[in-house]
């Protein structure tokens, strides 16, 4: 008799946030069940409006430090094998004010999530690093060896996530991507610490001077979230030439640099804005360059970013333009 192949379920946390809700679609997409979890601390319940409805979708409003999470929606859902542990707190100036609160929901809660996935033989376990956990090391690119016990952490948010990289890569089913600066349609351009793409083009769009920190000659390693979604899909064994998970912990970005002064012309230029630009005091706790080392990934399994920073602002500027519903 033959056995009939079931797709693995897949958990996502954060599923309500901008990088979650993208994955959330690609894995629907390709005809997963998809558990979604979210407690709406950042989250918005807009960035689920295209699958919330979906056959194949299920969301809980949990915390990630919810006693045995994982038990209790491979209870409901026995085909979840596959973690995407993408739930944290995100800013870096809240990490600053609540250095505990970002210890527990950025470490201890990620460190308890994969004690727990081993316990119930999860297959995979693929968890939001960030390149905050470099401190402001400016050996570039930056490897993933520069990063250790002894490194200079700028905030309590990179210093969590680094120490919760390393106890996922402990585990063989674990694979912790450190993302470089992400951006894409959905990113909130809200808050004063938004992404700076998320928020020139905003300011852009509304006529108002792009705010540049400091000379602008800063620069950053800036990747499309399409690009990312792929990344935990590889590093899931979900997508890709070998389809098996693997362990370890990997860079994301383009190995390109841009600095924040072309970015904001290039802005302006597409916006078709004849705008200006404000320069404002640097901005306190800004590191100045940061570049991902990325060959270790691609070697790994052949991911690479496909989408360049001008088709990536293509498509986040169409986004920032729909009509508002
Ligand atoms: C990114 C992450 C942060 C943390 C950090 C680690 C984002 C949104 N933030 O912070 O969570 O992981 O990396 O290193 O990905 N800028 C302006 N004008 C503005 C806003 C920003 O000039 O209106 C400048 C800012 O001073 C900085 C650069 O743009 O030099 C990038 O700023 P960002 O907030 O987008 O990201 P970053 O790299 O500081």
């Amino acid at each position: 008799m033959s056995k009939i192949a079931t797709k693995p379920g897949c958990l996502v946390t954060g599923v309500a946030g901008f990088v979650g809700s993208h994955l959330v679609e690609r894995l629907l997409s390709l005809g997963f069940e998809v558990v979604g979890v979210d407690n709406f601390f950042s989250g918005r319940w807009e960035n689920m409006a295209a699958f919330i409805d979906h056959p194949h979708f299920h969301f809980y409003e949990y915390s990630v430090n919810r006693s045995q999470l994982l038990a209790t929606l491979r209870r409901l859902h026995p085909t979840l094998t596959r973690c995407f542990h993408l739930a944290a707190i995100v800013s870096v100036p809240y990490s600053m004010e609540h250095p505990e609160e970002t210890m527990e929901v950025n470490y201890r809660a990620t460190a308890d999530l994969a004690q727990e996935a081993a316990q119930l033989a999860f297959e995979s376990f693929v968890f939001a690093g960030s390149a905050a956990e470099y401190g402001n090391d400016q050996r570039l690119p930056l490897a993933e060896e520069y990063a250790s016990a002894e490194t200079v952490h700028v905030s309590p948010y990179g210093r969590a996530k680094y120490f919760a990289s390393q106890c996922v890569a402990e585990k063989p089913f674990g694979a912790a991507l450190r993302f470089f600066n992400i951006y894409g349609p959905r990113q909130d351009p809200a808050s004063p610490y938004s992404g700076v793409i998320s928020r020139f083009i905003d300011m852009s769009l509304a006529g108002r001077p792009l705010t540049v920190f400091g000379d602008g000659l800063q620069t950053r390693d800036f990747i499309y979230v399409s690009d990312v979604v792929e990344a935990y899909l590889h590093a899931a064994g979900l997508q890709g030439t070998s389809l098996l998970p693997f362990s370890g912990i990997y860079n994301i970005g383009t190995g390109t640099a841009a600095t924040i002064l072309d970015l904001a012309r290039t802005i302006l230029r597409l916006t078709g804005d004849t705008g200006s630009l404000t320069f404002m005091d640097e901005r306190a706790g800004d590191i100045r360059h940061s570049l991902a080392a990325v060959e270790c990934f691609k070697t790994k399994c052949r991911w690479t970013p496909r989408i360049s920073l001008y088709e990536g602002l293509q498509s986040t500027l169409r986004w920032a333009r729909r009509p508002v519903r």
